[in-house]
């Protein structure tokens, strides 16, 4: 059956997703495509009662394994409710992060296994994967100097620059390792300069 391209926006912390997906949305507007835009943890309105709860940081005792499944859990309603029917009618779904968000922050993060992060991913997902990633780098301190600019952190931004390398770590590393899926993105610079190199992905993808 045909389905329409899933796609994925990743990067650690303050490397300027949320900047570039307004791009990306605009440019995908401009070509007509009727694209879904959606995020993790999030995307319906329960999972984005779960992604309230992950980023609380109030939430001090939370455990590694339920953070894990938290974020599955959220990711299961959300495929069922929004990603897959989306994909099943053809349309084209850009998701600002997902699964390997999971391998980098609670796997690279938290040190958790990652055979035990892929179990839970073929149990969730079944065989879908996305059809192509986009993964933003930026050296961690540069990150979080844009992050910092920002306004109370949450529960991840708490987070010390060690954790945010481990994350920049495995994202590279994934990336790397199946360069046919994976793109990655130059984030440093103006945002200009950032937005055309996105720009010659999405003409690749779009092409
Ligand atoms: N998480 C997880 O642990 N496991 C999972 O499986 C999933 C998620 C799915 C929420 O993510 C958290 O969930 C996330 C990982 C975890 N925690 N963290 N960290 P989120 O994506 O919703 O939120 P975020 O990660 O906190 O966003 P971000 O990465 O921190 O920010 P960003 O979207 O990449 O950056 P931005 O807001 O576009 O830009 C940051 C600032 O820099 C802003 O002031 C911009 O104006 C500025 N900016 C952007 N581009 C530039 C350039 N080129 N030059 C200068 N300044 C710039």
């Amino acid at each position: 059956m045909s389905r329409g391209k899933f796609i994925t926006i990743e990067g650690a912390e303050g490397v300027g997703k949320t900047t570039s997906i307004a791009f990306i949305e605009d440019y995908f507007k401009k070509a007509g495509y009727d694209i879904v835009l959606t995020r993790e943890p999030g995307g319906t309105p329960m999972a984005e009662s779960i992604r309230e709860l992950l980023l609380d940081a109030r939430q001090t005792s939370m455990a590694d394994d339920t953070e894990l499944l938290l974020m599955f859990a959220a990711r299961a309603q959300h495929l069922r409710e929004k990603i897959v029917p989306a994909l099943q009618a053809d349309r084209w779904v850009v998701c600002d992060r997902f699964t390997d968000a999971t391998y980098a922050y609670q796997g690279g993060g938290r040190g958790i296994d990652k055979d035990r992060i892929a179990i839970l991913e073929d149990w969730v997902q079944g065989e879908l994967r996305p059809d192509m990633t986009l993964v933003l780098d930026l050296p961690v301190a540069e990150g979080l100097k844009r992050a910092g600019q920002r306004s109370a952190p949450d529960r991840f931004e708490q987070e010390k620059q060690q954790f945010f390398e481990r994350v920049r770590a495995v994202y590279l590393e994934r990336a790397r390792a199946t360069p046919q899926r994976y793109r990655i993105i130059d984030a440093s610079g103006t945002i200009n300069e950032v937005q055309s190199r996105i720009k010659t992905v999405l003409d690749e993808l779009t092409a």
